[in-house]
């Protein structure tokens, strides 16, 4: 388990092919009861590329007027979310052994033109808790950086059923993804092909 950068720690292949589309149909499941939806940018008001959907008690979202934030409902049917699917559950113990249960996982859908600029994620009251993130479908080439935006950066290709835990010093890392590669090696799983190319989970601590 290779750490790319203190307290980040990449386990590649984490989840085998079998456990990948045991992922896949309950992700499929939580969009079937919490659609995809496109977040904007504070201020500008310009759409993310990235499509998303959350589980969860609360889930991160972000508009022109309210920016980034969490909330307990879908922005667009006003439910709640559905709950986190036991399975990553029980990935988040065995990888983080934090002792509270992750409170949002949000579901990041990744066209294959789809990109993430560099940002930190400080959204959430508690950056003692880690952040773990799952991978689905192509490679992407995923940036990590420091804990300034003009500190050096590294890239790391980003593998289906790869997992990251990024603790402690890395919490507040700068990080992105630069692009998705060619999907044609590793479509989605079948409950999500046609949804993407990529699908990344990312489980955190909120409160
Ligand atoms: C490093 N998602 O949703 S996952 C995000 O692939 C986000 O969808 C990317 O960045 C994606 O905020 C990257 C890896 C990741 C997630 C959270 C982190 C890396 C992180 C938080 C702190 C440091
Ligand atoms: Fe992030």
């Amino acid at each position: 388990m290779p750490e790319i950068a203190p307290g980040a720690i990449h386990y590649p292949g984490f989840l085998d092919a079998a456990a990948q589309e045991a992922l896949a149909r309950e992700i499929a499941d939580v969009i079937a009861q919490a659609p995809l939806f496109v977040s904007r940018m504070p201020k500008s008001g310009l759409p993310m590329s990235v499509r998303m959907t959350n589980c969860g008690p609360l889930g991160w979202m972000s508009d022109k007027d309210k920016g980034y934030r969490y909330e307990p409902r879908h922005p667009e049917t006003g439910a709640p979310w559905p709950p986190i699917p036991q399975m990553l559950l029980d990935v988040w113990d065995a990888l983080t052994g934090y002792p509270k249960p992750p409170e949002a996982c949000l579901v990041n859908v990744y066209a294959e033109d789809a990109k993430m600029g560099l940002h930190q994620d400080r959204d959430e009251a508690d950056f003692d808790a880690p952040i773990l993130s799952l991978s689905l479908g192509a490679d992407c080439r995923f940036r990590f950086g420091g804990r300034k935006r003009s500190d050096k950066t590294i890239a790391v290709t980003l593998s289906s059923g790869d997992a990251l835990v990024f603790g402690g010093p890395a919490r507040l890392c700068f990080h992105g993804v630069d692009k998705i590669l060619p999907s044609m090696l590793t479509p989605l799983p079948a409950p999500l092909a046609g949804l993407g190319a990529r699908v990344n989970l990312t489980l955190r601590r909120v409160t």
